[in-house]
């Protein structure tokens, strides 16, 4: 093993986290046994201590903020002012007591010496290596000066842009948009990666994105996992799939690759990656042919169903067929059987829509659960997601802006935020605002004004945006780029300014989830580690600078307390729908929401207030008004590549660690053996993998988990490697999101690739 040669080490209870990733490791089926020969059942997660003595040490509650479904509520131990370990809650239904592989890393990703310790600044420019240390003091007042300069010039800030993402979904970080609303109107990356199209769908579908708590799926009698793979990224929903099944339900996978989900269902279905939405509108026609549509339920609460009817007689259940690879017959047999079941469900996942047609995919399916009544009942619905447990104040984003700010006026720059907050353009003036999964051409074609500062915040672009050749040319063309992370990564080797900021140990935030019904209180455990300071003080040292030298430049609040701001961030609301009096009873543990069932008292919030499958909405955005059937981009080279989330790696984040680089090392390509057979490539082997975009050399692993003529890596950052997926991944949008989110979600399944051994 190696450990970091720092001074934390010995300090840190390495013992009690680790027996946690060990039991992270068997979770999510890489170890099956535990050292000493224990056989754990694989979906145990329970990871509870029992030896602990409790008063050896002081706790606290936490939350893990990453972007990730289960936003696990989490406890953490503190012995001498250190973090010794953590677990997940006990209190928390869903938690359940125990953290993924990667949340058992916390001890060590807090005190990795990989951090960064204080603001430094890249002297030999962007990509040179060469950094020299910057006091606070000084690494402010030099951004401070560029941002009043900027605005002297300029007579504006939209040359001030903003991008920020994944890395913090707490409460409180939205305002670090609040620190960009209060220097003025700026430029914001808007949009989502993750589901665009999925919520646009939705949203045509049943006026809301809602979906059924997770914690149901244990009483549903039919399980359809529909391009989604929780057995890695959302391991603790697996528990109550699992318990399902012990009850008899069937559970089936559909997705193109043999997932680790796909290895726990009843049943897997290999289907032809972007030919899901035709599946579902042949599996429709079949169950109203069959008469087993439920005609009390449409009749009370669908619009256009008659319509859609006639339009499934133009589809064939032979092309249905031919387009997704499956026969008539399974066709047939999954359709009735999901129609018989009741109640019965369909999970369908964020790597389903990132398709040209996701939309349209998710709208088909959608179709697929209402006919069959599905819709609003316990225990069934169509999950995707949801943001019914978000409605905080947003108090650090509400800042005004300083009095004469000059903004864009260009019609149609609307923009809201997909994790419930708002946006000001109710004035003449906006932010601008481009599209997120854009981010390269973005910069490189904004005009009057160019960006001439870009601030990434809780984002790795380097790493997780598309076409990474373009985004190098773009940043080069920025004056200056600052990045406060935690740790030195794609994104900082291309910065001019650094800035070392906190992790969720080291200051209070308060944490839902897009899927479970759990409301998390994060309080500071321990004191900032080197310099570290969170996103929200550096927000009021710059407004404290700013106003120094200029009165009234910056609304931001010259004093940050995170405690306060958490608090702040409460309401009535809140507390009634987690049925607490105050903040404060979540230091006893998590809280969950009140159960309501999605959509059961009938109402939808769509223009006709009921279940549409006729969408004027639909219309008015471009697309069909029905969930047609739409084909999939047509191939451009001579493999598809899809890149999926790993269950070692949030994204960028974790695989950095050296606990994880000890249980996976290196990344690979994986390739259908008559693929490499026909390239003559083995395990192990070099290869080079090419499109009209970049070049990554990459080992093969040769696996029939992949299907024939698709290739399969994972977007990850490995610390000291060349390996980027997104060197191969282009831009091309999926059919919807604009309606929702702004702009577009990214089709980035639909990648093409060659290979060639090296
Ligand atoms: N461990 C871990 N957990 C995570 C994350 C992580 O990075 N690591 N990321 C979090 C985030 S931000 C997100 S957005 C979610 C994403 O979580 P998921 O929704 O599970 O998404 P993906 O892994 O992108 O893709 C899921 C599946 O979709 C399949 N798929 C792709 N195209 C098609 C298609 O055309 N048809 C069908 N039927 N299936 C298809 C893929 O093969 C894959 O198995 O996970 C979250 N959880
Ligand atoms: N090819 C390919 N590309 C993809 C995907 C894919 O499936 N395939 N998935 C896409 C999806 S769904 C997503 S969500 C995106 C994710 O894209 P990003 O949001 O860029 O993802 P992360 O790698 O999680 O980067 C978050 C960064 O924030 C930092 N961070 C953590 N906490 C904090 C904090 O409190 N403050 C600050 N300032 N920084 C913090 C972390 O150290 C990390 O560097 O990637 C997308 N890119
Ligand atoms: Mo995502």
């Amino acid at each position: 093993m190696s450990y970091s040669k720092e001074k934390v080490e010995g300090i840190l209870n390495d013992g009690l986290q680790r027996r946690g990733f060990l039991k992270g490791l068997v979770a999510c089926g890489v170890l099956s046994v535990l050292p000493g020969g224990r056989l754990l059942a694989n979906e145990s997660l329970n990871t509870k201590i029992p030896y602990l003595g409790e008063k050896e040490y002081e706790t606290f509650r936490n939350a893990c903020p990453r972007n990730c479904y289960d936003t696990c509520s989490i406890k953490t131990y503190v012995k001498d002012g250190v973090m010794q370990f953590i677990e997940g809650a006990t209190e928390s239904t869903f938690t359940k007591g125990g953290c993924c592989v990667k949340g058992n890393t916390y001890s060590r990703r807090v005190y990795s010496p990989k951090r960064i310790k204080y603001p430094m600044m890249q002297v030999g420019g962007k990509g040179s290596g060469s950094w020299k240390r910057l006091s606070w003091d000084d690494v402010i007042s030099h951004i401070g000066d560029k941002i009043l300069t900027m605005k002297k010039d300029d007579g504006h800030l939209l040359g001030a842009a903003l991008t920020k993402y994944s890395g913090n979904f707490g409460i409180t970080h939205y305002g670090v948009e609040g620190m960009f609303s209060s220097i003025g109107y700026t430029t914001r990356f808007g949009g989502t990666p993750c589901w665009p199209a999925g919520i646009d769908a939705q949203n045509f579908d049943t006026g809301n994105m809602w979906c059924n708590d997770p914690e149901e799926m244990k009483d549903s009698k039919y399980i359809i996992l529909w391009g989604v793979n929780p057995a890695s990224n959302s391991i603790h929903t697996m528990k109550y799939i699992y318990e399902a099944k012990r009850k008899g339900a069937k559970v089936i996978v559909i997705d193109p690759l043999f997932t680790e989900t796909a290895s726990k269902a009843s049943e897997y279905v290999q289907v032809k990656a972007g030919s899901d939405g035709l599946l579902a509108l042949a599996m429709t026609k079949i169950i109203i042919e069959n008469n087993l549509h439920d005609k009390k339920w449409l009749k009370k609460n669908s619009h256009g169903y008659k319509k859609f009817a006639t339009y499934l007689k133009t589809i064939s259940v032979k092309k249905a067929s031919e387009v997704s690879g499956l026969s008539e017959k399974l066709i047939k047999e999954i359709a009735l059987d999901f129609a018989k079941a009741d109640p019965a469900t369909i999970w369908m996942g964020y790597g389903l829509q990132r398709h040209t047609n996701g939309g349209a995919m998710v709208r088909a399916i959608d179709a697929l659960v209402a006919v069959t009544g599905n819709v609003g009942k316990y225990a069934g619905g169509a999950r995707y997601g949801h943001l019914s447990t978000w409605g905080f104040n947003y108090n650090a984003m509400t800042n005004p802006k300083p009095e004469g700010s000059i903004g864009y006026t260009a019609s149609g720059a609307v923009m809201g935020d997909v994790h419930g907050a708002g946006s000001d353009e109710k004035v003449k003036y906006s932010d601008r605002y481009l599209n997120i999964n854009k981010t390269a051409d973005g910069i490189l074609t904004a005009a009057d004004p160019k960006i001439k500062l870009l601030w990434v915040a809780c984002k790795n672009p380097m790493a997780q945006d598309f076409d990474r050749n373009k985004l190098i040319k773009a940043f080069n063309t920025i004056d200056t780029v600052v990045v406060a992370d935690q740790f030195f990564n794609e994104t900082t080797k291309w910065a001019d300014i650094v800035l070392p900021v906190t992790t969720q140990f080291e200051e209070y935030d308060v944490n839902v989830s897009y899927w479970h019904y759990w409301l998390s209180l994060n309080e500071q455990a321990i004191k900032p580690l080197h310099e570290a300071k969170s996103d929200l003080e550096i927000a009021s040292l710059l407004s404290t600078y700013m106003n120094k030298k200029e009165k009234g430049s910056c609304t931001f609040p010259q004093k940050y307390d995170s405690k306060k701001s958490t608090i702040k961030e409460f309401n009535n609301g809140i507390y009634e729908q987690f049925g607490i009096k105050s903040w404060k009873d979540l230091r006893n543990g998590p809280a969950k929401a009140k159960a309501v069932i999605p959509f059961a008292d009938g109402k939808f919030g769509t223009p006709s207030g009921k279940f549409e499958f006729y969408s004027e909405k639909a219309i008015e955005f471009g697309h069909t008004a029905l969930p047609e059937y739409l084909e999939v981009r047509k191939p451009y080279d001579k493999y598809r590549l899809t890149t999926l989330h790993s269950r070692f790696s949030l994204h960028s984040q974790f695989q950095n660690l050296d606990w994880m680089e000890d249980v996976h090392p290196e990344p690979f390509v994986y390739i259908n053996p008559s693929d490499a057979t026909n390239k003559r490539i083995k395990t192990g082997d070099m290869v080079a993998v090419f499109n009209k975009q970049g070049l990554l050399r990459v080992k093969a692993k040769v696996t029939d988990n992949t299907p024939v003529g698709t290739f399969m890596m994972y977007e990850q950052w490995f610390n000291n490697s060349i390996y980027n997926v997104n060197e191969l991944v282009d831009d091309t949008s999926s059919d919807m999101g604009s309606f929702k989110t702004g702009a577009p979600g990214i089709a980035l399944q639909d990648t093409y690739v060659n290979v060639r051994k090296v």
